[in-house]
């Protein structure tokens, strides 16, 4: 993992929720150093479970900032203490779980100005913040406020329209009005609010961090047409709430050097530049270098889909997010409930629990299933609103049952093509050289990977995800040094390890499954009107 000595270097940081990871990459983006400070058990005086606190009302769910301020602290420490070199760090970047909130207190821009480097950040900023625990995404306590906010703009699909999504309560405009309606004396003694990218960003600066667009976008507060913060959502959460965030900036950008703190404590390079942070979704996006009309999949306990779009188009579902690596595009974010449990649910009771038998009969049925197509939703599915398992045959007729291999082929091309049908309600299209970045358990099932190939008519690759928000990170710290002078992310990334091809689409695949998808559309429509009516009638 040594780094030629005199090679420079561009770190990344994740702010996870259980976990704060760093990751450092040489000019050829060779990782040639990781580590991780774990939460729970390396700091354990803050007793957090899963680096949260879930309060007794189930509902809340925040995190200690102090936390993460001394995760920093014993992170470089570590570095420093075995010959880690942070003098050849020439940019940093980071990413947060995104949503989260932090609450400085007036004084505390004073404070991180003036860090004295013979202590650690915890000792010096024990008093910097009016909210000691930060409302983190996993906290659902904000439901009135969505309601507000939905109200006070016009409904839930203007304010998608808008900020990107409707209003969801781990977003953090709502969490921002709660805060403000409930905590007045704390809300009065903020001097600024910042995110959980921002808030990071801002330690190493050693002042406040702009917002990132694209982080910006979790707020239900940006206007992601025009990447700046939208009044009417502004006003509706808090008055002069734009002095509390300050301007948002494209997530490219540099935002200064490191702090003299960081120079005098740790040896970094008074030249090491701190580029924007931002959310880990999009900072995961930038690790996997998905290009426009890309698709990513990742197939795990839910399924969770990546887009990059040109021209979005926000809905109820899903969240459309300012695109962090090129400032013309869009990512979308959508989250399947319903992935692995009721892939394994199907093997158990279809394929006699083996992945062999259930990859035989995604073998042996054709293409399109002979017209028969399946819903399996075991519980309540996110993306859409709908629960039970349905079937249906080349006739459009409800069936109870289908034999087994049909079961199998009926479950994984519905699966893909829902994840088709709704990235494409969001302004996904398949374009020629669109290709499916495939991740998670799944990923490794080559029958189950052909399906997905032909559902998207496009080639499937695999790729290695597990710490992709943090190299995503320190390739946007080394690109966001040239992206001033016009140079391309995917110009500045060309030399990262490529994924692997794993499934081409075979050449029926367009034709069976375009028409498909139509039929798919329409019967959706009806499961979803039986689940709504069937809502009504449970009352
Ligand atoms: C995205 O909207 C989420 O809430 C999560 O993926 C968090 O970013 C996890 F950190």
């Amino acid at each position: 993992m040594a780094a030629a000595p005199d090679s420079l270097l561009y770190l990344g940081l994740d702010f996870s929720t259980q976990q704060l990871k760093v990751v450092a990459i040489d000019e050829n983006l060779s990782v040639v150093y990781q580590n991780s400070v774990q939460f729970d058990s390396k700091l354990p005086e803050f007793r957090t479970q899963g680096g949260v606190h879930i309060h007794a009302d189930r509902l809340t769910v925040t995190s200690p900032v102090l936390m993460w301020v001394k995760a920093l602290d014993e992170l470089l420490d570590e570095m420093k203490r075995t010959g880690f070199d942070l003098s050849r760090v020439r940019a940093l970047s980071g990413s947060g779980q995104q949503h989260g909130s932090v609450f400085w207190k007036t004084g505390a821009s004073q404070t991180l100005k003036q860090l004295n480097p013979d202590q650690t950040l915890n000792q010096l900023l024990q008093d910097s913040f009016a909210v000691k625990d930060s409302p983190v995404w996993m906290d659902s306590s904000s439901r009135q406020q969505c309601q507000d906010l939905e109200a006070a703009v016009g409904g839930a699909l203007r304010l998608a329209e808008i900020t990107g999504s409707r209003a969801y309560e781990r977003f953090t405009g709502s969490q921002i009005s709660k805060l403000r309606q409930i905590r007045v004396q704390d809300f009065l003694d903020t001097e600024r609010i910042s995110l959980v990218s921002s808030f990071a960003a801002s330690l190493f600066l050693g002042g406040y961090a702009a917002i990132d667009s694209s982080d910006g976008s979790g707020m239900n507060l940006l206007d992601i047409g025009t990447r700046n913060w939208s009044e009417i959502c502004l006003e509706a959460t808090a008055p002069h709430l734009d002095r509390l965030l300050g301007a948002p900036v494209p997530s490219t950008s540099v935002l200064g050097p490191v702090s003299s703190y960081f120079v005098h404590r740790y040896g970094f390079s008074e030249g090491c530049r701190v580029v924007a942070f931002t959310g880990d979704n999009p900072a995961s996006l930038a690790g996997m270098r998905l290009h426009q009309g890309d698709i990513a999949v990742s197939l795990g306990t839910s399924d969770t889909v990546f887009l990059w779009i040109q021209q979005p188009r926000p809905a109820l579902e899903g969240h459309v997010f300012c695109n962090p690596v090129d400032q013309e595009a869009y990512m979308a974010l959508l989250c399947f409930k319903n992935g692995s449990l009721t892939r394994e649910r199907v093997r158990n009771q279809s394929a006699g629990g083996s992945w062999e038998l259930f990859s035989a009969a995604l073998r042996d049925t054709p293409l399109g299933n002979n017209g028969n197509i399946g819903f399996y939703f075991d519980t309540m599915e996110i993306t859409p609103s709908a629960v039970g398992v349905h079937r249906f045959d080349s006739n459009n007729s409800e069936v109870s049952s289908l034999s087994p291999e049909v079961e199998v082929r009926a479950l994984v091309e519905g699966q893909f093509l829902s994840r088709r049908l709704h990235a494409e309600r969001l302004g996904y299209s398949i374009i020629p050289g669109t290709r499916v970045l495939a991740t998670g358990g799944a990923s490794s099932n080559k029958e189950i990977l052909q399906v997905l190939s032909d559902v998207f008519n496009a080639p499937v690759y695999t790729i290695d995800l597990s710490n992709s928000a943090c190299l995503g990170s320190a390739y946007r710290a080394l690109h966001g040094l040239v992206a001033e002078s016009g140079v391309s992310f995917f110009d500045s990334v060309k030399k990262a390890p490529e994924p692997q091809l794993m499934a081409t689409p075979h050449p029926t695949a367009k034709q069976v499954y375009d028409q498909m998808l139509t039929r798919f559309a329409q019967l959706e429509e009806r499961v979803l009107q039986k689940t709504s009516s069937h809502q009504i009638s449970c009352g």
